[in-house]
């Protein structure tokens, strides 16, 4: 919840010998708003787990001397990069903050109250009323990260790849000789020649896992959120090219990018004999396809480092890539502009006349129109919005009960 605005002041000028100073009441401050940014310092939205309210300040209230009270500062609230926020009652997208420093304005601060001096007029000299200071935006928002790791670990169950994981991480996940061990990914940092990335060990992919199949849906969009992909293929099997193609056929079936991905393949279980003689009958077949390959062993570790270093390379020119192809500037997304003259008149299902729009609404919840002078300010302003014909059109005479901003006011011409 953003901030609210800074109560405006009344108060009059006082100097000796002069009895009756103007009005000297200093305007609010604005309330704070709230932004979103994308820092890559972070890497969870465990800060934001317990859905607690986050509230910006309030703008100070005005003083005398038409001294005018501070603004709120902002309040940013820091994510990882890669984090959707989404609108949680329509579940519009509100912003995909895909870059380091992306930053969203979420919620803006309430408008600042007028002091009694900006009430002044040549009918009205000395206003014994100021405005308060408007309520800050409340917005509820859903936060979700995308990007789970740099690298995804993909192929059939029982390739390898929590083995692999294992090896190069201090990443613990269940290693078992059956398939679908794995049913979430689990991250693990790899250390490579003084550089890290996150490697995610992902459930093994079937056929007809982009129709669902397996929990097919859930793995792919697990998947979604890596940047390159480490493709194991099980070479103790009878034909690895075909278990190559099926699996890459479930990536693009599924869409969403995942065929496009930079992929590496490790030819894994050289370990064993029969694997490593396939290794030299298949590395023409997979020359001619233009992947790159690298022949490994997930539990003797042979080759591993090797395939970790190319995985960084390929991790650093898709990162290069991606930061070329945006924008140098980073952008602050806004909000859509409130349309302040706009407004409507309807009848609501008690009969009561409604005058619904941001500036009656804001008009309405700030002036007190309990009271004579600021009511009168109140209608004035409508008239000058043309409100008047409006509210004729629909019958409505002097007197009569309407409602603005959940306000009931009578109707004055
Ligand atoms: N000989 C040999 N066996 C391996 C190698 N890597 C993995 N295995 C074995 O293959 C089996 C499956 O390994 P996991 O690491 O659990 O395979 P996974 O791909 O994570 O499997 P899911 O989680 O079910 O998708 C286990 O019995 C491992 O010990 C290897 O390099 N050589
Ligand atoms: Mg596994």
């Amino acid at each position: 919840m953003a901030g609210r605005g800074g109560d405006g002041a009344v108060s009059f000028h006082r100097e000796k010998f002069v009895p009756r100073g103007g009005p000297d009441g200093g305007d609010g401050g604005r309330g704070g708003d709230i932004l979103i940014r994308a820092d890559r310092r972070r890497s969870t939205l465990d800060e934001y787990a317990d859905r607690r309210l986050q509230r910006a300040e309030s703008g100070a209230a005005g003083g005398v001397n038409q001294r005018k009270g501070a603004s709120a500062p902002h309040l940013t609230l820091l994510v990882p990069v890669g984090t959707l926020v989404h609108d949680l009652a329509t579940d519009e997208l509100v912003a995909d903050l895909a870059v380091d420093g992306a930053t969203v304005v979420v919620a803006r601060g309430g408008r600042s109250g007028r002091g009694n001096k900006r009430f002044a007029s040549s009918t009205r000299q000395a206003p014994r009323f100021a405005q308060r200071g408007a309520p800050g935006q409340e917005r509820h928002l859903r936060l979700e990260l995308k990007l789970l790791a740099d690298v995804g670990l993909v192929g059939l169950p029982n390739a390898g790849k929590s083995t692999l994981l294992t090896v190069w991480s201090r990443a613990r996940p269940k290693i078992a000789p059956y398939p679908f061990t794995t049913l979430e990914p689990e991250l693990g940092v790899v250390h490579v020649a003084g550089d890290t990335f996150v490697a995610a060990d992902m459930p093994g992919l079937i056929e007809g896992a982009s129709e669902g199949v397996g929990l097919g849906h859930e793995f792919l969009k697990h998947i979604e959120r890596t940047r390159v992909l480490v493709h194991l293929l099980d070479m103790t099997r009878e034909e690895p090219l075909a278990d190559f193609a099926l699996i890459n056929g479930e990536l693009e079936a599924f869409g969403h990018g995942l065929a496009e991905k930079p992929q590496i393949v490790a030819l894994n279980k050289i370990d064993d004999e029969d694997a490593r003689a396939r290794v030299e009958l298949l590395a023409d077949d997979l020359g001619a396809l233009g992947v790159p390959w690298y022949a490994i062993s997930a539990v003797t570790g042979e080759g591993t480092q090797e395939l970790a270093a190319a995985a960084l390379t390929a991790l650093r020119q898709a990162q290069a890539e991606e930061a070329s192809a945006q924008a140098e500037i980073i952008p602050v997304l806004q909000p859509e502009p409130v349309r302040r003259g706009r407004y409507e008149t309807y009848v609501d299902e008690d009969g009561v006349v409604v005058l619904d729009g941001p500036t009656p609404n804001w008009l309405a919840q700030t002036l007190d129109l309990h009271d004579r002078e600021p009511r009168e300010e109140f209608f004035s302003r409508l008239r000058r919005m043309g409100v008047a014909r409006a509210m004729r059109r629909l019958g409505v005479v002097e007197g009569d009960l309407i409602r603005v901003g959940g306000v009931e006011v009578k109707w004055q011409e």
